[in-house]
């Protein structure tokens, strides 16, 4: 039984990130990815989101329609074993002080922590999120999600490279240490022609870190 929790600033995607996953099980898409396997949804909790008065929806993805305000949970099985893991995803608007709790209480009972990145957010402010918290395993998962802003972007190799540079030595001042990146897209964006592969990330990153 593995524990994962998602933990990251605000709008990173963390919720999303849970809502592909669920989605892939669903489907038996899962069963497709790389390493897949079949799994089963046992239990799902959104109920923690609270939707932000005046979402416009023109723009759906650049305007922030929900926020979480206690952890999302997923609880899934692998067929094959048996064996149960439970996945969370904690706000990250921690200047509330009860969504704070809430990520305090994750990274203190989750056994894997896959910190979140988004390609759209000032750096410095995603770090200043982790700055805060305080328990940590000695070794994370990173995902850099939202890979579709830079599609088409000539310099896209070089600007994720710089971004794990800067990830891992924040880290490693803590004395954690970086296992492995994956670079996620966790909505389906439409004119993006690689979204199949990088929703399959998703999977693949939350499969991989479980069933071991
Ligand atoms: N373009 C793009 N948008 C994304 C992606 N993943 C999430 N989003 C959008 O980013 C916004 C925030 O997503 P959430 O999943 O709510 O982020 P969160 O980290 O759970 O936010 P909090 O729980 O409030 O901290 C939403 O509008 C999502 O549609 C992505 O891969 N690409
Ligand atoms: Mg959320």
């Amino acid at each position: 039984m593995v524990n994962i929790g998602l933990l990251g600033d605000v709008s990173v995607g963390k919720t999303s990130i849970l809502r592909m996953f669920v989605r892939y099980l669903n489907k038996g898409d899962i069963e497709n990815v790389e390493g897949g396997k079949k799994c089963i949804v046992v239990k799902t909790d959104f109920s923690g989101e609270a939707t932000l008065p005046g979402g416009n929806k023109e723009n759906k993805l650049n305007e922030k329609e929900t926020k979480t305000i206690h952890p999302n949970r997923v609880v899934f099985r692998e067929d094959d074993t048996n064996k149960a893991h439970t996945i969370f995803a904690p706000g990250g608007d921690v200047s509330r002080a009860v969504i704070k709790m809430g990520v305090i209480t994750i990274s203190r009972i989750a056994t894997q922590i896959i910190a979140v990145f988004a390609l759209d957010r000032d750096i410095e402010k995603q770090f200043k999120f982790f700055n805060d918290v305080r328990f940590f395993p000695e070794n994370i998962y990173i995902a850099i999600n939202k890979l579709d802003l830079l599609k088409d972007d000539p310099n896209r190799n070089e600007k994720l490279e710089e971004l794990k540079g800067k990830i891992t030595d924040f880290f490693s001042k803590r004395k954690i240490n970086v296992k492995e990146f994956f670079i996620t897209c966790a909505e389906q964006i439409e004119g993006f022609e690689d979204v199949q592969t990088y929703n399959d990330h998703v999977a693949e990153m939350i499969l991989q870190i479980s069933v071991k």
